[in-house]
């Protein structure tokens, strides 16, 4: 593994399109703010970049939606992010925006170092323009009839209602949403970043990652597999990164170009801003001069914290810019040494959704639970989704800060604290090396081991081991008073009491330090009432030697108080009336039946069983899968929509109900001969028609 001797820690840009939920939280900030706290109690030198991706289509969609312009969104939400992130003590040493001039220049720099070496291939393609508002429209922006379902308002892409995934150009009677005129198809030139020539080079790049999670790697090396296609890195729009070329009048880089970026100058901004005095650094836990040491010097870790769904721009597309980028210069640019994504967090057993509010949000939280901050983290991190989706429920909320946050480690220090008071007049007792309780040796191997081994759960981004470790260290410290229990024995052994309440108080400063990364705020109202300065956190001396005889401890305070059942339940209805409110609008769409049809009309759909045998995913999209169906008949190839709920090699074998005379369609350049039925949920989920037993292939559907 390679020697890092300084830390380049980010987590993902998030758009300023809206406020940030529980997701956002679990997924990249929380577990970034976990590594960087630790690193920084270690005394490495680590700086942590983040700030706001202003750019791209879903902030043109958000101004639209919200009726103001894209700058005023950009600037509503960068504010109230920046101040969820701020409550919840995510430590970034920046927080900034991609739409500084800094980042402007930084992301045109990029573009043009890469042009002028000819990395990029030009190529005009055709695509729809609005000639009444003058603008080339991205695929959201245009609405028309569903070729598939009739429904009158599907998107450029994608069909709402049936889910089918589109073309522009598959829409009946495609209407522009700014101007509603019919768009044109115009020739415009784009720069496409040719990842089809580079693929041999970004294998090799992650072939020789180390430490990789699987969830990540899995992901890398199925987009390997399928073959990687050119990319543009340019866009018709107006909102954006201006394209630093003469013809490229109307043209921004493409988001995903700039974003990833935007770490660099947000780097480069926050030396920026040192220099001017407008970042004081009282602790100096980012130690190197300027923004170079930290990007373009071997002996530095870049580590990228992200969720799933950006792992490609992350692992393979932004490695591929920089690679470029370093291609004959002799400041090269580091590559990322890992990139530990999570999946996603779902809420009560629904994906959280921005569109259809169901989400927990931050600012939400903060006024229903002020000054409960570490009760979510503990909760998320506990819960975080590091391998697989992970689902968080109030109910599950309640239940771990109750009777695991609050049962076992606040009563625990507060135990430890009022024992003290009691038994020891409010002060550090002496410990006595000859009074021995039995255990003493096996109570330093554990504590050596528990610090042990949290440590490599966090540098191995095991956060969630990392916290049990430490709630299991509380528990020790619980079982040992019960064990040992000080209150009998301190009328016959005063001096061994004496003992017993001094390891307890080591446990709690331990306890203090070990958590300081998952709950900072925790750890210190723990060392506030030993009375004993946060400095100790970050001090290479052993934790004992801090603790000294005869110093004063202050009154136990409660940690954590429990979570009423009241405030369960009005958190599940403010829930359920979402839900309510957003299934009236789903039922109401749905009780619409389409225009009545005749049997005959029916009978002319031929419907069969089939069984899937291959399935592959169709290049340069996200949605579609190229399908072999056998028929019975004959074996035929279908493309359909799914891509974004099945796996391929998950659906290999499965039987499915075909539309077998479904006139062919050629999508993407691909014959589809017939239809796969699906059915769909409100919240968009597919599911096959399949058959309730095995049947024949061919078998009639009627
Ligand atoms: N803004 C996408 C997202 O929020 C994007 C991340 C950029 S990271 C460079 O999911
Ligand atoms: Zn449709």
């Amino acid at each position: 593994m390679k020697n890092c001797k300084r830390y380049l820690v980010t987590s993902a840009l998030p758009y300023a399109n809206g406020p940030v939920h529980i997701g956002h939280l679990a997924g990249c900030y929380l577990p970034a703010d976990i590594y960087v706290r630790y690193l920084r109690m270690k005394g490495e030198d680590v700086i942590f970049v983040c700030g706001t991706d202003e750019h791209g289509v879903p902030i043109t969609i958000r101004a639209k939606k919200e009726g103001i312009t894209p700058q005023e969104v950009v600037d509503k939400y960068y504010k109230q992010i920046k101040v969820s992130f701020e409550e919840f003590g995510i430590s970034f040493d920046i927080f900034t925006r991609t739409s500084t001039k800094v980042h402007h220049d930084t992301a045109q720099e990029f573009f043009l170092n890469l042009y002028n070496k000819r990395v990029f291939k030009e190529e005009i393609t055709k695509q729809f323009y609005d000639e009444k508002a003058q603008s080339f429209l991205a695929d959201r922006y245009i609405i028309g009839t569903c070729p598939n379902c009739k429904n009158e308002n599907a998107y450029g892409d994608q069909c709402e209602n049936c889910g089918t995934s589109l073309d522009p150009s598959e829409l009946i009677n495609p209407k522009s949403t700014l101007s509603g005129a019919t768009p044109v198809l115009k020739e415009t030139k784009n720069w496409f970043l040719p990842l089809d020539d580079m693929q041999d080079g970004l294998k090799k790049f992650i072939d020789s990652r180390q430490g990789w999670k699987n969830n990540v790697l899995g992901q890398c090396n199925s987009w390997i597999t399928q073959g990687l296609h050119s990319r543009a890195m340019t866009r018709d729009l107006d909102w954006g990164v201006n394209v630093p070329l003469k013809d490229a009048e109307g043209k921004v880089l493409y988001v995903w170009f700039d974003a990833p970026i935007g770490y660099i100058s947000a780097t480069k901004e926050y030396f920026e801003q040192r220099n001017n005095g407008r970042i004081t650094v009282t602790d100096a836990t980012v130690k190197s001069e300027k923004w170079e040491s930290y990007w373009k010097n071997d002996e530095s870790c870049l580590i990228h914290f992200i969720g799933k769904d950006n792992i490609v721009f992350h692992c393979i597309i932004f490695p591929a810019m920089l690679m470029a980028y370093n291609e004959g210069n002799t400041d090269k640019f580091v590559v990322p040494m890992n990139v530990p994504a999570n999946e996603f967090l779902n809420l009560e057993g629904n994906k959280i959704s921005t569109s259809r509010d169901w989400a927990v949000w931050l600012h939400d939280y903060l006024i229903d639970f002020p000054n409960r901050q570490d009760e979510l983290r503990y909760v998320l991190t506990s819960i975080a989704p590091e391998n697989k989706d992970s689902d968080f429920s109030w109910k599950d909320f309640q239940a771990r800060v109750n009777n695991e946050m609050a049962d076992i480690m606040g009563n625990y220090i507060k135990r430890v604290i009022d024992l003290v008071h009691k038994y020891c007049d409010g002060k550090v007792p002496t410990l006595n090396e000859t009074i021995l309780l039995g255990d003493d040796e096996k109570f330093t191997n554990d504590l050596e081991s528990t610090e042990f081994s949290i440590a490599n759960s966090i540098m191995e981004f095991k956060f969630r081991d990392g916290l049990f470790t430490a709630m299991d260290f509380a528990r020790k410290g619980n079982q040992f008073l019960a064990e040992t229990e000080p209150w009998k024995l301190v009328k016959t052994d005063p001096d061994k009491v004496d003992v017993i309440l001094f390891r307890s108080l080591l446990t709690c400063v331990s306890l203090a330090k070990f958590i300081y990364p998952f709950l900072p705020q925790t750890s210190k109202r723990i060392l506030q009432q030993l009375n004993l300065n946060e400095s100790i956190l970050s001090s290479s001396e052993a934790i004992i030697n801090h603790i000294k005889s005869g110093n004063k401890i202050n009154a136990s305070e409660i940690l954590f108080t429990k979570i009423t059942d009241e405030e369960m339940e009005f958190q599940i209805k403010k829930l359920a009336d979402k839900s309510v409110a957003k299934s009236e609008v789903t039922a109401a769409e749905k009780i619409k039946f389409k225009e009545p049809t005749t049997f005959d009309e029916f009978s002319k759909m031929d419907i069969r069983i089939g069984t899937i045998l291959e399935a592959v995913k169709v290049p340069k999209t996200e949605k579609l899968l190229k399908l072999l169906i056998d028929t019975g008949l004959d074996k035929r190839t279908v493309v359909s929509g799914i891509a974004e709920y099945f796996k391929p090699n998950e659906i290999i074998g499965k039987q499915v109900c075909i539309l077998a005379n479904l006139a062919p369609r050629t999508i993407k350049g691909i014959e589809s001969n017939g239809m796969i039925l699906m059915a769909e949920n409100s919240d968009g989920e597919l599911s096959f028609m399949a058959p309730t037993k095995e049947m024949e292939n061919g078998a009639i559907v009627r």
